[in-house]
C-alpha cells in the first residue's frame, strides 16, 4: 500500500553498546509487518538532532520514535501502535476475536513493566564506560529483568505467541527487549526454553530480519553470567 508515511528514530550508531533503540525498531517492525511503505530518517542523538525545531514541533519532548502520515505526527510508542492498527487495519496485529484482543492489549501493556527494567539495565550499560561499570550494578539491574522475564517465560509456555496463533503488537514489544538482551549476552536456552523458542520464531520472519539493527554477529557478554 502506498502511504505518506515517516518514521523518524536514532541512528543507531549513536547508541553506545546496544546500538539500537527498542521503542523505535518495534515500530519499523511494525510498519514491515503491515507491508507499509515508508521513508525512514536516522537523526544522530549525540548530536541532538532529535531535538531540532523541526523535531521539537513534531515530539515537544523530544524523544523518538515519532511517525509522522502526511501532516500529522504521532509520536509515544503505544500510540503509534494504535494509530496504525486504526488508519492501516490490514493485515491486522491485533486479533479479531475479542478474547484474544484483550489477551493481545493486556500483554502490549503489560510489556512496559518490560521495558521499564529493561531501560534500567541498557541505559546503565549504554552510558558507562569499560572500567567504571561496575559488575554488582549490573547485577542489580539484571535481576530486575531476570525477574520480569519470568512472567514471559510462563506467558509463551502458553502459546505460540503472546495471544494466540498469531503475531501481535504484544510480540514485537517483547521481542525487541529481549533481542537486546540477547545482543548484550543474555542466554536464553537454559532458563527460558520457551522464549529461546520464540525468540528463534521472531528471527525469521521477514519484518525482523529486514529491519534487524547493524549488530555484530558476536554478542557482548554484559549479561552473561548475571544473577
Ligand atoms: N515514552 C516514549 C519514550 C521513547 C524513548 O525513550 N526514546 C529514546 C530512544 S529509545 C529517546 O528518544 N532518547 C533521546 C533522549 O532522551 O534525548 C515512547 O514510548 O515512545
Amino acid at each position: 500500500m502506498r502511504s505518506a508515511l515517516t518514521l523518524y528514530v536514532p541512528d543507531s550508531t549513536t547508541i553506545r553498546a546496544i546500538e539500537c533503540s527498542p521503542p523505535s525498531w518495534m515500530i519499523q517492525l511494525a510498519l514491515e509487518e503491515k507491508e507499509l511503505d515508508f521513508e525512514i530518517v536516522r537523526l544522530s542523538l549525540t548530536a541532538g538532532e532529535h531535538r531540532s525545531p523541526e523535531m521539537l514541533a513534531r515530539n515537544p519532548r523530544g524523544k523518538l520514535p515519532v511517525l509522522t502520515d502526511g501532516p500529522l505526527a504521532v509520536y509515544e510508542t503505544f500510540a503509534i501502535l494504535d494509530f496504525l492498527e486504526h488508519t492501516y487495519p490490514e493485515p491486522a496485529l491485533l486479533p479479531a476475536n475479542k478474547a484474544l484482543r484483550g489477551l493481545a492489549l493486556t500483554r502490549l501493556h503489560e510489556s512496559g513493566h518490560l521495558k521499564t527494567v529493561g531501560m534500567e539495565l541498557f541505559s546503565y550499560i549504554m552510558s558507562t564506560r569499560g572500567l567504571d561499570l561496575d559488575p554488582a550494578e549490573v547485577d542489580r539491574r539484571a535481576a530486575a529483568f531476570h525477574d520480569e522475564l519470568f512472567y514471559w517465560e510462563y506467558y509463551y509456555g502458553l502459546g505460540k505467541y503472546a495471544a494466540g496463533s498469531q503475531v501481535t503488537y504484544a510480540d514485537l514489544s517483547v521481542f525487541t527487549y529481549l533481542a537486546t538482551a540477547v545482543h548484550l549476552g543474555l542466554p536464553l536456552d537454559e532458563r527460558y526454553p520457551n522464549l529461546a523458542r520464540f525468540y528463534e520464531r521472531m528471527k525469521k520472519r521477514i519484518a525482523v530480519v529486514t529491519t534487524w539493527p547493524p549488530w555484530k554477529s558476536t554478542p557482548y557478554r554484559y549479561l552473561s553470567e548475571t544473577v
